[in-house]
């Protein structure tokens, strides 16, 4: 059976510390998204970019960097994700910087909250995301998304498209973190945030560390992945703008892709924080899409 698969681009980075992932959704399709998913039996839908206002660049008030632009870009995300998913099709969110996971996500929430479903978040990233306006050392909402969708954060944002908070902790399965704030860690114990870090990936491997993420998933739940490209190693993947070494290889990195397809549950993906301005010839878009593919179901040989 084909997928109904919908492209939505959402070129900002006014939630980033750095700027250029604006560019992301066109290096994404530039770098063959489209046909690549076309190839594997996806029925793709590219809806264009998403517009909200531009980056000010402003310093931090009360915490927050440029809260506004981060609330605007956001519903427009909800508003896009939302609407995909009630015409029965898959969202992929074309990034932008990472603070945009709280518009699709709470979209994806809202979806399950009115379809009965269960959802599992996977967030594969260098970081934790977990921060707060008390918290955070930089004041760039891409370092909170986390801690937003699980209530702890300003209400325009908790709430965005209806009452939050849209997911709790428990429906968290983080991958790959190497890079948390003091305070941060804390907050991420405290709230008992499910962590696989890569000291956890080193010792206990990707396939092990696949399996207990993807646990516990019946044919009633909602997968949602998101990926911030950070996640991998920066020698593969060094178009971010946060990059943190130690992170997967490309083969590790497949793997995790791979075992995703398997389970068979992803209605919902973010490819987030590409930064073509810190790439070299668009390797870094070249390598997400391939890791897109193997989240679609491409292996080296056996089809699904
Ligand atoms: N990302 N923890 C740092 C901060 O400023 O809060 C970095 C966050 C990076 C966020 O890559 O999506
Ligand atoms: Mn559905
Ligand atoms: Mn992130
Ligand atoms: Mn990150």
């Amino acid at each position: 059976m084909p997928i109904p698969v919908s492209l939505i681009g959402a070129p900002t980075d006014v939630g980033a510390g750095a700027r250029g992932v604006s560019m992301g959704p066109e290096a994404l399709r530039v770098a063959g998204l489209h046909p690549t998913l076309e190839a594997l039996d996806c029925v793709v839908q590219d809806r264009g970019n998403l517009v909200g206002p531009p980056n000010p660049w402003q310093p931090a008030s009360n915490g927050y960097r440029h809260l506004s632009e981060v609330v605007a870009w956001n519903t427009a995300v909800h508003d896009a994700v939302y609407a995909e998913l009630g015409l029965g099709r898959l969202p992929i969110l074309l990034g932008g910087d990472h603070c945009l996971g709280i518009g699709s996500i709470s979209a994806v929430a809202r979806h399950c909250r009115e379809q009965g479903k269960k959802l599992r978040v996977l967030w594969l990233d260098a970081h934790a995301d977990f921060n707060t306006s008390l918290l955070t050392p930089s004041g760039n909402i891409h370092g909170m998304p986390v801690a937003c969708l699980c209530g702890h954060g300003p209400d325009a944002l908790v709430n965005i498209g209806g009452t939050g908070p849209w997911i709790s902790p428990q429906a968290v399965r983080q991958i790959g973190i190497r890079s948390v704030d003091e305070g941060e860690k804390r907050f991420v114990h405290e709230m008992g945030l499910e962590v696989f870090d890569m000291r956890y990936i080193d010792e206990m491997g990707m396939r092990h560390t696949m399996e207990l993420a993807l646990a516990m998933i019946d044919s009633n739940t909602h997968l949602h992945v998101s990926f911030d490209v950070d996640f991998l190693d920066p020698d593969v993947a060094p178009g971010v703008g946060t990059t943190v070494r130690g992170g997967p290889t490309y083969r590790e990195a497949q793997l995790c892709m791979e075992m995703i397809a398997d389970c068979g549950r992803m209605a919902s993906l973010d490819v987030m924080e590409l930064n073509p301005a810190l790439d070299v010839r668009n390797q870094t878009a070249e390598v997400a899409v391939d890791l897109i593919a193997s989240l679609f179901g491409k292996s080296t040989l056996m089809r699904r």
